[in-house]
């Protein structure tokens, strides 16, 4: 079933660093999402170690931080018809290898370690996300352009 839902999406380092910002805001823009939610920020490592929580197991979660640590990122939240499923099938696959092109990683990006772009997998974590880097809340209001997106 399809549903109107909010979803995180985080421009990492790299792709501030390679001017890609106006690109990814362009790409979910032009799809007929809605911007309810946008900032740069500099986090700290204990603010990125609480986002990547559920991956504090693996090997490369050290490399991931100081990665995630070595420059500015760009939080957003997005909000439309599926937008967590469809955010991620616009980031594309994990691995830039891997990844579609025309999807933002099949287009601007090659090895995982340097992919770009953060996409919630779910509505649920996409909520936790966007109340751990919003926490001051995000935008409501009437996008005008909705009537001509949305049948
Ligand atoms: P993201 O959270 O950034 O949208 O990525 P994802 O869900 O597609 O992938 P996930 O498995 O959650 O991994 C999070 C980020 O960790 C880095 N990574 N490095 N060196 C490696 O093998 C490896 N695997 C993952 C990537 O930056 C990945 O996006």
């Amino acid at each position: 079933m399809s549903t109107t839902e909010q979803t995180y999406i985080m421009i990492k380092p790299d792709g501030v660093q390679r001017g890609l910002v106006g690109e990814i805001i362009a790409r979910f823009e032009k799809r007929g999402f809605k911007l309810a939610a946008l900032k740069l920020a500099s986090p700290s490592k204990e603010h990125l170690e609480k986002h990547y929580a559920d991956l504090s197991d693996k090997k490369f979660f050290p490399g991931l931080i100081k990665y995630m640590l070595s420059g500015p990122v760009v939080c957003m939240v997005w909000e439309g018809l599926d937008a967590v499923k469809t955010g991620r099938t616009m980031l594309g696959a994990t691995n830039p290898l891997a990844s579609a092109p025309g999807t933002i990683r099949g287009d601007y990006a090659l090895q995982v370690g340097m992919n770009v772009c953060h996409g919630s997998d779910s509505v649920e974590n996409g909520q936790k996300e966007i109340a751990l880097w919003f926490p001051e809340g995000v935008s409501q209001y009437k996008l005008d352009a909705q009537a001509w997106i949305y049948e």
